[in-house]
């Protein structure tokens, strides 16, 4: 490995297409960290750090997400002077939590090492595919014939798989329809830890009754007996996402049997190397591994693209194409809703993808460079 002599931690916000609603609230506008490290032979990698603005979905947010990179990890980086991802992983496990920091290094020095090893960032993780099946996550719609007529326009992109937001008091009527309007959909629903354990109950029987292919994170994420007792023969997958955030907590659900699909972020769980791991887990214990999303743009969607490229990942991804999210997306080419409901694997070296300086630029909120001491 060479040198690491720079690294640049960028704050960006940019606008969706749409706002995009949840049980835990509305996002209109992403505010996210963009790090960027280089190598003394001039090579630059990315990595896009999945942190919001406000710990509602974890714990991180993007303060603790800069604090954590400012203070520990690009101090790390100085210290070995060059760091392949595997021995970052290693030396960073040394401090608890926060993945969503560690990912954001772990996945730019992926970045580094595939492009200067001239191999795709798929090629450099082991992965085979050339494309990868996707589906959309569709957030909480203002009314139940709003969302029909939402996925409507989804499945007319050609989206073929189609997860909707539920929380208390939106989930049976907004199925219920779903199901009437597209008797064939494959159909997934996700609470984000919105359901009491009492709920599990109600929850099976429309589920049930809808055909619901997949429920995911029903209940808060430490409560795996709930999680436990709701896939005890249940006719469809139960799915954990916040729940998992590292190898521990992965083998703790499955020896409840909380799970029997999962969600991986590679930039929830500390990086590519440990989701790569999870999904090789999941495989083994006989249930689907999918890649998740956190309304990335092209950098972070490159990168779990090229996830998703790997064998385990059998079930489709939360990856939509780049103008569901944003318009236009801060890379080229963005990403394109392909034949069967596909998104084409980058070939290029690194993640494949090119920041558009223009638009990055554009909706840059803080710049901050670092070095090493000695440099
Ligand atoms: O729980 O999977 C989730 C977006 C933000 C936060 C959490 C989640 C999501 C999604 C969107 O479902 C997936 C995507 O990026 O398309
Ligand atoms: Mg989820």
């Amino acid at each position: 490995m060479v040198r690491i002599v720079r690294a640049q931690l960028d704050e960006l916000e940019l606008p969706l297409v749409e706002p995009f609603e949840t049980s835990f609230g509305v996002e209109r506008r992403r505010r996210f960290l963009v790090l960027g490290i280089e190598s003394e032979d001039g090579e630059v990698g990315l990595g896009e750090c999945v942190a919001t603005r406000d710990p509602l979905y974890s714990g991180e947010s993007v303060v603790t997400a800069r604090w954590m990179i400012e203070t520990y990890l690009l101090p790390l980086l100085w210290r070995e002077g060059a760091l392949d991802p595997g021995t970052f992983r290693e030396k960073a496990r040394a401090w608890r939590g926060n993945e969503m920091a560690k990912a954001a290094v772990e996945m730019a020095l992926w970045d580094l090492w595939a492009r200067r090893h001239r191999q795709s960032l798929s090629r450099a993780l082991g992965g085979r595919r050339r494309r990868v099946e996707v589906g959309v996550s569709v957030g909480i719609q203002p009314t139940v014939p709003a969302l029909v007529r939402r996925v409507g326009e989804y499945l007319a992109d050609g989206y073929r798989r189609v997860k909707i937001k539920v929380r208390p008091g939106w989930d049976v009527d907004a199925v219920a329809a779903l199901r009437r309007e597209f008797p064939d959909l494959r159909l997934w629903v996700d609470a984000n830890q919105a359901y009491p354990a009492p709920a599990a109950g109600a929850l099976r029987r429309w589920a049930t009754k809808y055909r619901v292919e997949q429920v995911e994170q029903a209940f808060p994420e430490h409560a795996l007996g709930a999680h436990a007792r709701l896939a005890r023969d249940a006719r469809f997958r139960v799915c954990l996402d916040e729940s998992i955030t590292d190898s521990a907590t992965l083998e703790a659900a499955l020896e409840m049997r909380a799970l029997t699909s999962l969600n991986v972020k590679a930039g929830r769980v500390g990086g590519l190397g440990a989701g790569r791991e999870l999904g090789e887990r999941a495989r083994a214990a006989g249930f689907p591994a999918w890649v998740g999303g956190m309304l990335e743009t092209g950098i972070g969607r490159a990168h779990n693209v090229a996830l998703a490229s790997l064998a385990p990942f059998t079930f489709p991804a939360d990856l939509s194409a780049s103008d569901r999210y944003y318009q236009p997306d801060i890379v080229d080419p963005p990403f394109v809703l392909g034949p069967g409901s596909t998104l084409a694997v980058p070939v290029g070296p690194g993640i494949g993808v090119n920041v558009v300086e223009s638009t990055y630029r554009k909706h840059l909120r803080r710049h901050r460079e670092f070095r090493p001491k000695t440099a």
